[in-house]
């Protein structure tokens, strides 16, 4: 098949889960078209039957906010007539299932008939979509989709009570590629250069945002390491970092905690990590947690949105309600403060990430194409 992808290129969830997934359809011989504003972080290099397609939004004067969306739905059509590009297939709702209907009029309207489809990951839904500038438009477009996915059950029941939407939504959870997992040369030179042996290594990633609860996840570390010696990782950047440093100098613990930036040593990271902090607001799945898992990595998590359905209380790690440090230090201390503990923990976590692995997801998608295919 070809297939067109439209994501965000950025280090967030939903573009990371969109080039895994478009990566993933070229090795299985479909011809992949990525079309955004810039490379998507996690395509590193063009490989066969991966294509990219950059929108362009030329600069002028009298547009105060520059019109993306025109942009974007334009190139589509461009790249679905070069291309005989044959499926769309949009992450994010905003806006570009919105401007992936654009595409499709504008197609029709030529005698060419392409299917959509939708995937929804999240704050397209709970945070940004739900607000009432924006709520009509998406609901629009996700009712004129194809087919709609989620990446969550918490996230599908969300969004039926949050929109009028009369589309069935089908859910396929996010993913991990494990053949990657263990590949990496472990190298104990790499580890002293975040921690001590006798050191545990407790890790976060994220984009930084207040839906993250940095200070949590500070809080929360700050507590385990007067109890247990231990290191934070700090991998990822947004608005909250500034605060967070501060946080960390407050408490006298900034020597403790590392602050990556923006990485692309995560799997390396992860590697020598014991445990992962995600106390996050909501988390319609959370990726990262699950990238943890594949490398091994108990979690320690909230218990909103799609979070019980990837981390299991007692199993992979323990959930608790948002907010609550003093039970998440406990738990914390619990997997750490024992080697058999933790490697319990490691084995469990391992195991559960096992069941996203790509092989047993992707083919959820690629019956959704063809349905898709089948129905124009
Ligand atoms: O919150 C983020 O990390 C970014 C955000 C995004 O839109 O890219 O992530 C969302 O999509 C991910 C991939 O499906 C999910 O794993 C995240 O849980 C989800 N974030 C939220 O729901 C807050």
């Amino acid at each position: 098949m070809k297939i067109a992808i439209v994501c965000y290129p950025t280090f967030g969830g939903s573009g990371v889960v969109a080039t895994e997934l478009g990566l993933e359809l070229a090795r299985r011989g479909h011809e992949v078209h990525f079309i955004t504003y810039r490379q998507p972080v996690r395509l590193a290099l063009l490989e066969t039957n991966v294509h990219y397609h950059e929108v362009n939004v030329p600069e002028y004067p009298l547009f105060h906010y520059q019109p993306y969306e025109l942009a974007l739905s334009s190139k589509l059509v461009d790249m679905v007539k070069l291309y005989n590009i044959e499926i769309l297939h949009v992450h994010y709702a905003i806006p570009h299932a919105y401007a992936g209907y654009m595409a499709k009029q504008m197609l029709k309207k030529e005698g060419i008939r392409i299917p959509m489809v939708t995937t929804l990951h999240g704050t397209d839904i709970t945070l940004v979509g739900n607000h009432p500038f924006y709520k009509p438009a998406v609901s629009f477009s996700i009712n004129k989709s194809d087919y709609v996915t989620s990446v969550s059950e918490s996230l599908k029941n969300a969004t039926y009570e949050l929109f009028k939407i009369k589309k069935k939504i089908h859910v396929i959870p996010n993913f991990i590629e494990l053949k990657n997992a263990g590949d990496l040369v472990l190298n104990p030179c790499k580890r002293s250069a975040m921690a001590l042996k006798s050191e545990r290594i407790i890790t976060h990633i994220s984009n930084f945002r207040k839906v993250k609860r940095i200070p949590d996840v500070i809080a929360v570390f700050n507590l385990i390491q007067q109890r247990i010696p231990a290191k934070l990782m700090m991998v990822g950047d947004g608005p909250e970092k500034v605060k967070a440093e501060q946080l960390c100098e407050q408490l006298g613990i900034q020597d403790r905690v590392i602050f990556f930036g923006n990485s692309n040593e995560i799997d390396r990271i992860l590697s020598y990590t014991d445990l992962f902090l995600l106390p996050s607001e909501t988390e319609s799945f959370g990726l990262a947690a699950l990238e943890a898992m594949a490398w091994r990595v108990p979690v320690i998590s909230s218990n909103s949105g799609g979070l019980p359905e990837v981390n299991f209380d007692g199993v992979s790690g323990y959930l608790s309600d948002v907010g609550d440090v003093q039970e998440m230090v406990e738990n914390g201390v619990r997997i750490l403060e024992d080697d058999a503990v933790l490697e319990a923990f490691k084995e469990r976590a391992f195991e559960n990430a096992k069941k996203f692995d790509i092989s047993a997801i992707m083919p959820l998608y690629e019956r959704i194409y063809e349905k898709a295919l089948k129905k124009q």
